[in-house]
């Protein structure tokens, strides 16, 4: 009797195995960016780029800059309201602890992408090389919205 009992016990954990759900396999670790966006723009001008880079990598991160071959310069700003005048500031450098996020925002930090070398239309994607204090870089891909 206790034989057949196991036999039913080990019938009965095998159907529950087989009906259990894989283990989910978490993502590797990495450094991305999501949403990147920019307005367009004529040629000569000047416009800013938005995204979310998110850390999932052990260590944190120290983004210090980018560059584009489509613009003359790549400079990363916030953006502050003091006493209801929006002032533009440069920053040096924005960090990204593991496991969060950092947002480059309308109204927050942005990317200022100065002296465009030809016109950026909506459907449009332009490259952007992020650059870190570990002299680490990250190639993204920037899409280009309509202006409103
Ligand atoms: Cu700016």
């Amino acid at each position: 009797m206790r034989s057949v009992i196991a036999a039913f016990a080990l019938l009965l954990l095998a159907a529950c195995g087989g009906r259990e759900a894989p283990a989910p396999v978490p993502p590797p670790a990495a450094l991305g960016v999501h949403d990147a966006w920019t307005r367009s723009a004529d040629s000569g001008m000047v416009t800013a780029v938005y995204f979310t880079l998110r850390n999932t990598e052990a260590a944190g991160v120290t983004l210090t800059g980018a560059s584009s071959p489509i613009a003359e310069s790549v400079t990363l700003h916030e953006t502050h309201e003091m006493s209801g005048m929006v002032h533009m500031m440069a920053l040096d450098s924005a960090v990204v602890v593991p496991g969060d996020s950092v947002v480059l925002a309308e109204g927050g930090k942005h990317f200022m992408v100065n002296g465009l070398r030809r016109k950026l239309v909506a459907g449009d994607t332009i490259p952007l090389t992020l650059t870190f204090s570990s002299g680490r870089t990250l190639d993204i891909r920037v899409g280009v919205r309509a202006p409103f």
